[in-house]
């Protein structure tokens, strides 16, 4: 079967709740896909980073395997033998007391909003139920009438309302709002990306998290880092805040957890917070399985192993120093920004009226794939494991596309 008998597929019989770019990809290894007509492309998008490991990582699919033939999933009725091992590995990795593991990412930021709530009744003594979550503009945090409550992106939330009340919304990377919203006494908590990713990767200024951090420690309200993209060597370091040696009150881990296999995700906090949460009061039938925490313990093992971080790091630079060389030459490539090996160009439509969609639709026919976001924004998010060669593929193609861009 050919490509277009597997897009009508789709467009018969599955929602249309995404306009993705005419490719339809049948194998990954690696920083490679192909497609059902066996032609190769470099993922410049590692499934939004969830594919930090690269595909197909043989360590984590081994390590699936296994525990596919041996447990996977118990439920939290009953303890098993993988469940407390993870923990401890996990929270130990990441300096935290526990944990608690959940599947897809918005149900880890779900999480946090309950551990950051229950914190603030229980613990700060905010009156049930006044307690008020801060959250940035252009946020992005998940599909969940909870996450798009939070949002200010219509295309999130128009149309399904009515809404979870307790946000209050703030420009990210401005300080002196943070502080306003801060003076409410029935704050509880601060829930922020340390790097915007959906939003177009918006990086903050330097020293933007480190002092909303100290804002929030005054005020006695819990900073929250949903690093559900920006986490697991993504921008050059394990966590995006560890740049600005900030350690979140709850910390948000999802997607590369898994090293795209399946859904894993965590809320990871100190006991004051974790424990505030009793017996019955949050759960998940899939989480924590074991088939989950054998496979979370190889994609962590594999970023260390393999140095991912480092090689995110060194190549992003390099990444970002030679597409600023094209945006000097191009005009209509009129910026590019990120950190690590999450970043993002903007592109200006041509004369003729060409957007970064068909800069998209351009770089597929060259063998490399990315989407747009937001229009005139593209993500660039290779998988970690990706070579200096490939990325020197990757940007001939990136040259090639811009110079043909008219
Ligand atoms: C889509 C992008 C969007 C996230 C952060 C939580 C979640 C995400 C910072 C929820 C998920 C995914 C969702 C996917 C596209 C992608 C995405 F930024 F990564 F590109 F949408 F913003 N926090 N991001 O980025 O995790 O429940 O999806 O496992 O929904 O279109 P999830």
């Amino acid at each position: 079967m050919n490509s277009q008998y597997y897009i009508d597929l789709e467009h018969k019989y599955g929602a249309h709740n995404y306009h993705p770019l005419e490719v339809v990809i049948a194998k990954g290894k690696g920083v490679w896909v192909w497609d059902v007509e066996n032609k190769k492309y470099l993922d410049f998008l590692s499934a939004y980073s969830a594919v930090n490991q690269g595909h197909c990582h043989p360590k984590i699919v081994n390590a699936m395997i296994e525990q596919a033939q041996t447990l996977t999933l118990t439920s939290r009725a009953f303890y098993n033998n993988a469940l407390g091992e993870f923990e401890k590995y996990i929270t130990g990795l990441f300096g935290y007391d526990k944990v608690l593991a959940m599947n897809t990412g918005v149900e880890g930021v779900e999480t946090a909003i309950k551990l950051a709530r229950r914190w603030a009744y229980d613990v700060k003594g905010i009156k049930k139920y006044d307690a008020k979550i801060i959250v940035a503009n252009e946020n992005f945090h998940g599909r969940t009438i909870m996450a798009v409550s939070a949002s200010t992106d219509p295309d999130s939330y128009d149309g399904y309302g009515p809404f979870v009340p307790g946000f209050v919304k703030v420009p990210y990377n401005n300080i002196q709002e943070l502080e306003k919203a801060l003076e409410d006494p029935n704050v509880a908590a601060f829930l922020v990306e340390p790097i915007q990713g959906e939003a177009g990767v918006f990086v903050p200024d330097d020293g933007y998290l480190k002092k909303a951090h100290e804002l929030c420690k005054a005020k006695n309200v819990l900073l929250i880092c949903d690093e559900v993209q920006t986490g697991l060597a993504r921008t050059g370091k394990m966590l995006a805040s560890d740049y600005e040696s900030v350690k979140p009150d709850i910390l948000i881990l999802g997607k590369a957890l898994s090293g795209g296999t399946m859904p894993v995700s965590a809320a990871l906090a100190n006991d004051e917070i974790m424990l505030t949460i009793k017996p019955g009061q949050h759960g998940s039938t899939f989480g924590g399985n074991p088939l989950a925490c054998k496979v979370a313990t190889a994609s962590l093992q594999v970023l260390i192993e393999e140095k991912l971080a480092d090689n995110a790091f060194n190549l992003g630079n390099y990444f970002r120093a030679e597409v600023q060389k094209m945006v000097d030459e191009f005009k209509n490539l009129t910026l590019v920004r990120g950190k690590g090996l999450l970043n993002a160009i903007v592109i200006k439509p041509s004369s003729t009226g060409k957007t970064a969609w068909d800069v998209c639709v351009a770089l597929k026919e060259n063998g490399m794939l990315a989407k747009p976001t937001h229009g005139d924004i593209i993500r660039f998010a290779p998988p970690l494991v990706i070579t200096k060669d490939e990325i020197d593929f990757a940007l001939d193609i990136i040259r090639k596309v811009m110079k043909d861009f008219k």
